[in-house]
């Protein structure tokens, strides 16, 4: 079963949207096997977003995702990257379709309240940066016959 991490960034944690976000990725299926609110600091931003360094939003991105606490969930589930991507719907909120996270709640591409790995192997980083392998509890779902 593939795993991804998700961020319920600040904008959405202000919003209170963050059982909102939750309860859509929860009700698709997804198993929750790791999560914690988390104030980050820049460091821990910088290498999360190592992949974007120099460009022009770089530093806005890392005074956003600082800026208030964030949840920070390891969902587990069939094509879990790939489902958490569609379900959040495109970077862009204005741009987004409605019907997912991003284009039902967001109008702002620098405000666009949830992050999620986009490929399996960025997944395994991004999770080893925010949980210990303790903190990461697999247990098992009954319904998941009944799911996948
Ligand atoms: P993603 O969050 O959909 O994976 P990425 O391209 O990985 O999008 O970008 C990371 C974050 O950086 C985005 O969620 C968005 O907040 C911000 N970002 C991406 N592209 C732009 C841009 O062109 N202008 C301003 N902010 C951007
Ligand atoms: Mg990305």
């Amino acid at each position: 079963m593939e795993k991804s991490l998700v961020l319920i960034k600040p904008d959405a944690m202000q919003r209170g949207l963050a059982g909102e976000i939750v309860t859509r990725l929860e009700r698709k299926g997804l198993k929750i096997i790791a999560m914690k609110m988390l104030q980050m600091d820049k460091s821990l931003a910088q290498r999360h977003y190592a992949i974007h360094k120099g460009k022009a939003f770089f530093d806005r991105l890392v005074d956003f995702i600082t800026s208030s606490p964030t949840i920070a969930i390891v969902f587990q589930g069939k094509d879990a990257v790939g489902v958490i991507r569609r379900t959040m719907g495109e970077t862009d909120p204005v741009k987004a379709q409605a019907g997912t996270i991003r284009g039902d709640f967001g109008l702002d591409i620098e405000h666009n309240l949830v992050h999620g790995s986009d490929s399996a192997e960025n997944a395994s980083k991004e999770i080893e940066l925010f949980f210990s392998t303790e903190e990461i509890i697999d247990y098992h779902k009954d319904i998941n016959k009944w799911i996948g």
